[in-house]
């Protein structure tokens, strides 16, 4: 009954009229995770559904061969409801691929959720949790012929329930053989009129009912769209941005100055010169007052540059500003703290190149598996540095207390995705739900670097994920090596 009601709301919801083009979270809503569920090793991948309430799709790769079954059950990453999770599901296991399970989980609410995974195996139990942010990407427009059966099936109920009523006045008193008189007759256009006034009334409160419902859902879809970007340049060098979004309910519930720290800091941001790429800067703003965000630039040419600003709302929900700036020459000095910048040939000019060259004559080599890329395939990139001896780098660092940072763009900017060894997760969403685990110990993130000391990572970093469309992408490859950090670029056309 349960599972027949909420097929039946969302039903309602594939019917809710007019579509909104969607861009997403920006354009890169499927969450992919590689980590530890205590001592397996998972590649998680969930995809999550146009619309909420919708089925999440859930892809688990087990590394080892020896784990028996896999559950999974959504519940919300913070607050009431995210420390009794309710029966979990099991996964199937890949009748090809042993080592392979797949289930489909009901997202009921929009926000920040999480998938909880538990596996069972040959080396006992082990649990991981994949913070979601499930939200609601567009409404689908009712389908014509739907819609028209839809009216001529109410006609009939209403024509039928008015007739049935008719003929019931008229003639359920009469005795058996008797013909209806004048007064039957009357009595009948009394309750015909009555029945008509009562249908004409619940057609108006259905469509009354539905009207609100779509309205709700539309400011939903509304609601969870990229927030903009709004920047003003202060004194020459200081960037000021604040959140602005279309929906007039947002700037009421997310509060920009209570967004938790996300690796270190509470904003990245990106500047991407346009329309080529050749440039981009990865800068950290500070809160200042009002929920506004402000950093100091470094040295810049002057130009047209899009942003891109990560923030993680206090619930663990992630927001990208999205928005444009026009900047003058920046003349104030060099990058601080963990800054970072790059800048080199436009986008598509390294088509086919496997091989970045850094500044300091080392290089960044992507460990690409041979074959066309394939969009909305979970893939694992692989890229490791060379020192300037072609040999393996030995002195790669923690970055912001990870292997590597890299970032996905695609050419028309509605792809960006700011990704980490443990994948598209934001590693402060990752956090809380590591924190709800029993004994979280024993279940890692990957690619967390715990060595502080220089010399002990090794010169490979990989992230798990999958391009959301075909299309031309740009990826910008972070890493830290002796204290500076360098940055790999390379082209990619994806089917
Ligand atoms: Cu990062």
């Amino acid at each position: 009954m349960k599972e027949f009601k909420r097929r039946l709301t969302l039903l309602l919801i594939l019917f809710v009229a007019a579509a909104i083009p969607a861009l997403a979270h920006v354009g890169s809503p499927d969450v992919y995770y590689e980590g530890d569920a205590g001592p397996y090793h998972l590649f998680v991948t969930v995809r999550i559904p146009q619309v909420v309430p919708g089925v999440a799709e859930i892809e688990v790769r087990c590394q080892s061969g020896d784990v028996s079954a896999v559950q999974i059950v959504p519940l919300r990453l913070s607050g009431p409801g995210s420390t009794y999770p309710p029966t979990p599901d099991f996964a199937v296991r890949s009748k090809d691929d042993p080592q392979f399970f797949t289930g489909s989980l009901w997202l009921m609410e929009s926000g920040a959720l999480q998938v909880r995974i538990t596996v069972d195996g040959a080396k006992g139990k082990g649990e991981l949790s994949v913070p979601v942010a499930s939200f609601a990407q567009r409404t689908y427009p009712m389908q014509k012929p739907l819609a028209g059966m839809m009216i001529v099936l109410m006609l009939i109920l209403g024509i039928g329930v008015i007739s049935i009523v008719g003929a019931g006045a008229r003639e359920a008193s009469l005795e058996r053989g008797e013909t209806p008189g004048p007064a039957s007759a009357r009595r009948a256009k009394i309750a015909i009129a009555v029945t008509i006034i009562l249908v004409a009334g619940l057609i108006y409160l259905g469509k009354a009912w539905w009207g609100a419902e779509d309205a709700n859902y539309k400011n939903r879809v509304a609601f969870y769209k990229p927030p903009t970007a709004e920047t003003t340049l202060e004194n020459g060098n200081r960037l000021v941005i604040r959140a602005k979004s279309e929906n007039p309910t947002w700037s009421a519930k997310i509060n920009m100055g209570e967004v938790i720290p996300d690796h270190n800091h509470l904003m990245h941001l990106f500047l991407i010169e346009l329309p080529g790429m050749s440039r981009m800067w990865h800068l950290h703003p500070t809160l200042s007052e009002g929920g506004a965000f402000a950093d100091d630039l470094p040295d810049m040419p002057a130009g047209h540059y899009e942003v891109f600003a990560d923030v993680v709302d206090a619930r663990g929900f992630p927001w990208t500003l999205v928005g444009t700036v026009d900047l003058p020459q920046i003349n104030s000095g060099a990058l601080r703290g963990d800054d970072s910048s790059w800048s080199g040939d436009t986008i598509g000019s390294r088509q086919h190149q496997l091989v970045s060259q850094l500044p300091d004559g080392s290089r960044m080599i992507w460990e690409r598996a041979a074959g066309p890329l394939k969009a909305n395939t979970a893939m694992d990139f692989k890229f490791s540095v060379q020192g300037k001896d072609g040999k393996p780098a030995q002195d790669l660092e923690p970055y912001m207390g990870m292997a590597g940072h890299a970032e996905f763009v695609r050419s028309d900017l509605s792809v960006f995705a700011h990704v980490h060894p443990a994948g598209s997760v934001p590693m402060a969403s990752l956090e809380m739900a590591q924190a709800g685990l029993l004994g979280n110990m024993s279940s890692m993130p990957s690619g967390m670097a715990m060595a502080p000391t220089r010399g002990t990572m090794p010169a490979q970093v990989s992230f798990p994920y999958g391009f959301p469309k075909p299309g031309d992408y740009r990826i910008f490859v972070q890493v830290k090596r002796a204290g500076q950090v360098e940055t790999g670029v390379f082209d990619a056309h994806v089917q």
